[in-house]
C-alpha cells in the first residue's frame, strides 16, 4: 500500500522522508543527507596541531553523510580559544591528513571549517600579545578562553585598509593547505559573530572605507574571501556558512538583515557554491525567527543546495525532509556523545547525552570514548 504523505506523521515512520538516502553534494554522492556541524572541542596542541585523537574521533563518526569539521583557525592572527587547531603549517596540515584518511578509510567525507575570529580573542591567544584585529574598534562583553583560563576580552585594533589583502591571502593559503591536508571541501565561517560576521553588521562595522558603510560594501571582504576560495577548491567544493539572527559574541543583529544577508546571497549565487549553510535563530538556543527574517527566500536567492543547523530532533529532521525546507540537516551537539548518531536516528534509537564538563579541552574522556550501540 502506498502511504499517504499527508497523513504519515514524521514520528510514526521514516518512509515518507529520504533523509537516510544518498544524496548528490558538489561531485559527492553522500550517504544520506545528514550533516556533522562543525564543534569546537578545542583538544589540538598549543601550537594547533590536531592529532590521532583527532582521527580517531572523526572516524568514529563518518556514517554521516558529511562531516563539518571544527572551526580552524587560517592564521595566527585568526585564533580566539586555546587548543583550537589551525590550518597554516606544516605540521597542521600533516595533522589534518591523519584526520582526512581516517574518514575516507570509513567511506565518509569531511570538508574543513575555515575561522577567523576577528575582535573575540585576546592578547594572550595573539603572536607577540598583539591586540585582536576588528572591522572597528568596538569591544565585546565576554570572556576569551586562553591557556591561561578566561579573560576579557579587550578593545580590538580596527583593520587598515591596506590590510584587509593580507586577510583574504590568509584564507587563501589556509584553503591551499586544507587541500594538502586531503580534505573534501570547505566551508567558510561567516557565522556567528566572528570576523567576516563582524564586517557583515552594521552593529560591529563603523568604518568609512570600501568594506563598510553600504550593506554591500560591508560584505565586500566575505565576497573577496568566497573568490580567494574558490580560485584554490573550486565552487563546488566551497560551502559557507551563515547567521543572520545570532547574537553570539555580543554581536547585535545588522539593521537590515535581509538587505545585507540577502545582498551577500545575490552575488556569490552565479559561482554555484557546494552549499549554504544557514544557522535557524539564535546559535545554540531560540530557533525563533525575528519578524521579517525569511531564510526560504534566502535559499531561492542562492539556488544550490540549503543545509539547515540549530537544535534539530529526529522528529524535525524527517519533517523537514518531507517538507523540502532543506537539502541537508545539519546535526551538533547529538554527534557528541553518539558517534553512530544515524544509525540510532535510522532505527529511532535512544540518543546518549553528553557530558558539559568534557566540551572542551583535555583528552579521550568525553570525546573518543562515547560508544556506539552494540
Ligand atoms: C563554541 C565554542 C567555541 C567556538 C562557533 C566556533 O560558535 C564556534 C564556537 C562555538 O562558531
Amino acid at each position: 500500500m502506498t502511504p499517504n504523505l499527508a497523513t504519515t506523521t514524521a514520528t510514526s515512520s521514516t518512509t515518507a522522508s529520504d533523509l537516510f538516502n544518498s544524496v548528490a553534494l558538489g561531485p559527492y554522492t553522500l550517504a544520506n543527507r545528514i550533516v556533522m556541524a562543525p564543534l569546537t572541542r578545542s583538544r589540538a596542541s598549543s601550537g594547533g596541531v590536531p592529532g590521532t585523537l583527532h582521527a580517531q574521533y572523526y572516524a568514529q563518526r563518518a556514517s554521516a553523510g558529511l562531516i563539518i569539521a571544527e572551526a580552524t583557525n587560517i592564521s595566527p592572527q585568526g585564533r580566539g580559544y586555546a587548543f583550537t587547531p589551525g590550518i597554516y603549517t606544516d605540521e597542521q596540515v600533516a595533522g589534518w591528513k591523519l584526520t582526512t584518511d581516517a574518514v575516507h578509510a570509513k567511506g565518509g567525507r569531511i570538508v574543513l571549517q575555515l575561522w577567523h575570529v576577528g575582535r573575540y580573542s585576546h592578547p594572550a591567544l595573539q603572536e607577540n600579545g598583539a591586540l585582536p584585529v576588528a572591522p572597528s574598534a568596538i569591544r565585546p562583553k565576554g570572556q576569551a578562553f586562553t591557556e591561561q583560563g578566561m579573560l576579557d576580552v579587550e578593545t580590538p585594533r580596527a583593520l587598515e585598509t591596506n590590510e584587509i589583502a593580507g586577510v583574504v591571502a590568509d584564507y587563501r593559503h589556509a584553503a591551499q593547505c586544507a587541500l594538502r591536508a586531503g580534505f573534501d571541501g570547505v566551508e567558510i565561517h561567516a557565522a556567528n559573530g566572528y570576523l567576516l560576521d563582524q564586517f557583515l553588521r552594521d552593529s560591529t562595522n563603523h568604518r568609512s572605507d570600501a568594506y563598510g558603510g553600504s550593506s554591500e560594501n560591508r560584505a565586500r571582504i566575505v565576497r573577496e574571501v568566497v573568490s580567494a576560495v574558490v580560485a584554490v577548491w573550486g565552487a563546488s567544493r566551497v560551502g559557507i556558512r551563515l547567521s543572520p539572527t545570532t547574537t553570539f559574541g555580543d554581536a547585535p543583529m545588522d539593521s537590515t538583515i535581509m538587505q545585507t544577508y540577502g545582498g551577500l546571497i545575490d552575488a556569490i549565487a552565479p559561482l554555484g557554491l557546494m552549499y549554504l549553510h544557514l544557522i535557524e535563530g539564535e546559535t545554540g538556543g531560540s530557533r525563533d525567527l525575528p519578524a521579517g527574517v525569511d531564510l526560504q527566500n534566502l535559499r531561492q536567492r542562492f539556488s544550490g543546495p540549503l543545509m539547515l543547523n540549530n537544535g534539530y530532533t529526529r522528529d524535525m529532521a524527517l519533517a523537514a525532509r518531507q517538507q523540502h525546507k532543506a537539502e541537508l540537516i545539519c546535526f551538533g551537539r547529538p554527534f557528541i556523545a553518539n558517534p553512530d548518531l544515524v544509525a540510532r536516528l535510522a532505527s529511532n534509537a535512544p540518543l546518549a547525552a553528553l557530558n558539559p564538563k568534557t566540551l572542551y579541552g583535555g583528552g579521550a574522556a568525553g570525546y573518543t570514548d562515547y560508544p556506539a550501540l552494540a
